[in-house]
């Protein structure tokens, strides 16, 4: 009662008292801060409790997710390159404390707004709940809780702000001489309870989405089956052996990841299906325990990333296990005219493979194992595609949910309209790995060394040449596959001196690695390795 007496009584002099007041006894905070401060813990606790709430009723959508995903698919294909960067793992919490901030400075301007004009900051915080609803609404997981989550958010946001406002200016009205105790008490504990709320409910909410709420304790549990069709043995003159040498099948921890995905997608293996859908006599609806029982197949694939440059380190070796994904189709049976698998991410990320790709005889794998394990979460758990020979984004789809068996004609995945090639064949290509860069190298006999590969077809030598001199035939290590990077290595001697080293492979169908410079967009660069090789006495 006294509180509201005190609200009308001071709005009309807010707008005139919102900066320093001289008077205050406590000035140590002026009233447009404390106002700024109430938006952010309004604001905050708005938010951290809808991210847990979310963790709650809707797991694999939250608002700030929801945004964060909004984000990154709308990034213009002119930025492309700042966010083939975006899609590495870094920058993804890059994009989230830029959320953060952005959320944050807008908060402080609604509490400012909110104590300028009663309801004016919390329409500020109104607009950001429902940019928050529409990034949810654009979402493939988007379910009704998922929707309900921002709006309860937004609630808890905008009443709070009100609340706190109000109370800050029953505490601070411009008549005040001295301060008002219980009112300097009623906005402090109110604003200590929003602060607390956004500080603990957010490492609760950091906490939760790191476990991935126990999928991480599935994957542990799980046990894979053996595979029916082994893997190859690796011939022992596969490796090359050479100080600095990548190691010729990557650990999980070190392999490369590319994906769209803001936080990595959390599935229960025992709720995940895969459905075959599209143009087939027969839908399929396959489950984990029907897929583990299927028999296995493993194999050592090389995959690469087509934003890969020339000499990059987007590209890794594993073995996986899995069943063909021909098998499956074949119990789908396409229909005639089809010739494009559409498959598509628990997260509604897609690519467009062809189907004959998929059902010719090389072992394209849905895949549940990664060098001995359960796929790593960021590498797709439990389920994701294997196809040799083609560049990720058309082919490795990670979280796998469903088929669509379909036409170019008809379909378009996601990169397609963002700039990149809808079909994308592996490039053939090589990298020096060995001397490392900035190294020391000593005349005399200089080792190189390093991988070259084109997957599905095989490679048929590997040549270096110093200062565009002759090609020199390096020593290409015995393949595990065709579908996998051949080690190479070559000596050299060179006397001290600055040096331009290139290489280039030549497939084994006899067709040599091109030597014109492209960039990655839209299917994949070209051009040689070239490395500056410093020759000291
Ligand atoms: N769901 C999903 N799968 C995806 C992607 C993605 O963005 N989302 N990116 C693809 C791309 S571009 C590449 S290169 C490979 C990378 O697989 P990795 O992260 O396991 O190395 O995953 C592919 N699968
Ligand atoms: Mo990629």
């Amino acid at each position: 009662m006294l509180r509201d007496t005190g609200n009308r009584l001071t709005r009309s002099h807010d707008t005139k008292s919102r900066d320093t007041k001289v008077h205050d006894t406590k000035p140590s905070m002026t009233k447009k801060r404390w106002a700024a401060a109430s938006g952010i813990a309004a604001a905050g606790s708005g938010v951290v409790l809808g991210e847990l709430l979310a963790g709650w009723v809707s797991p694999s959508l939250s608002p700030m997710t929801a945004v964060g995903g909004a984000v990154i698919d709308a990034v213009p294909p002119a930025l492309k390159d700042w966010a083939i960067a975006l899609f590495g793992t870094a920058d993804k919490v890059a994009l989230l404390a830029g959320m953060v901030l952005v959320i944050a400075a807008a908060a402080a301007l609604a509490g400012v707004l909110e104590q300028r004009k009663r309801f004016a900051g919390v329409v500020v915080v109104g607009i950001f709940g429902l940019a928050g609803l529409v990034a949810v609404l654009t979402r493939a997981q988007v379910t009704p809780n998922a929707v309900a989550v921002p709006l309860v958010a937004a609630l808890i946001g905008m009443v709070l702000l009100r609340q706190l406002i109000r109370r800050l200016q029953e505490w601070k009205t411009p008549a005040a001489e001295t301060d008002d105790l219980p009112a300097r008490r009623a906005f402090l504990q109110l604003f200590a309870g929003g602060a607390a709320v956004t500080a603990v409910g957010g490492m609760l909410a950091a906490v939760w989405r790191g476990a991935a709420a126990g999928i991480s304790d599935a994957r542990e549990r799980l046990r894979l089956p053996a595979a029916q069709s082994g893997a190859p043995a690796i011939p022992a003159d596969a490796e090359v052996a050479l100080d600095g040498m990548q190691p010729l099948v990557t650990p999980n921890r070190d392999f490369y990841r590319i994906d769209t995905a803001l936080t990595v997608p959390a599935i229960d293996p025992n709720a995940w299906v895969l459905r075959v859908t599209g143009m087939v006599e027969k839908d399929i609806e396959l489950t984990f325990s029907e897929l583990l029982a299927k028999p296995m197949t493993e194999r050592h694939v090389t995959i690469a990333c087509v934003s890969n440059e020339v000499g990059g380190d987007l590209i890794g070796n594993a073995k996986w296990l899995g069943w063909p994904v021909r098998e499956l189709l074949a119990l789908a049976r396409p229909l005639a005219g089809a010739d494009m698998v559409l498959s598509r991410s628990s997260d509604g990320w897609t690519a467009s493979t062809p189907l004959d790709v998929l059902t010719d005889n090389r072992d394209s794998l849905l895949a549940v194992g990664m060098n001995g394990e359960p796929l790593p979460q960021e590498h797709g758990f439990p389920v994701r595609l294997v196809v040799p020979g083609l560049y990720g984004y058309v082919s490795a789809t990670k979280w796998l949910t469903e088929l669509k068996v379909t036409t170019f004609a008809d379909d378009t995945a996601y990169w397609t309209p963002r700039g990149w090639s809808a079909r994308g064949p592996i490039k053939m290509s090589s990298r020096i790995d060995v001397p490392r860069r900035g190294r020391a190298v000593t005349a005399g006999t200089v080792m190189f060394g390093g991988v070259a590969w084109a997957q599905h077809t095989g490679i048929g030598k590997v040549e270096l040449r110093v200062n565009r001199g002759p090609w020199q035939a390096a020593d290409l290590a015995t393949a595990i596959s065709l579908d996998t990077w051949y080690q190479w290595k070559l000596g050299i001697d060179l006397t001290p001196g600055q040096y331009e080293v290139q290489v280039r492979a030549t497939d084994l169908t006899g067709e040599p690695q091109h030597e014109e410079r492209r960039p990655v967009a839209p299917d994949g660069a070209t051009g040689f390795h070239t490395i500056r090789v410093d020759v000291k006495t």
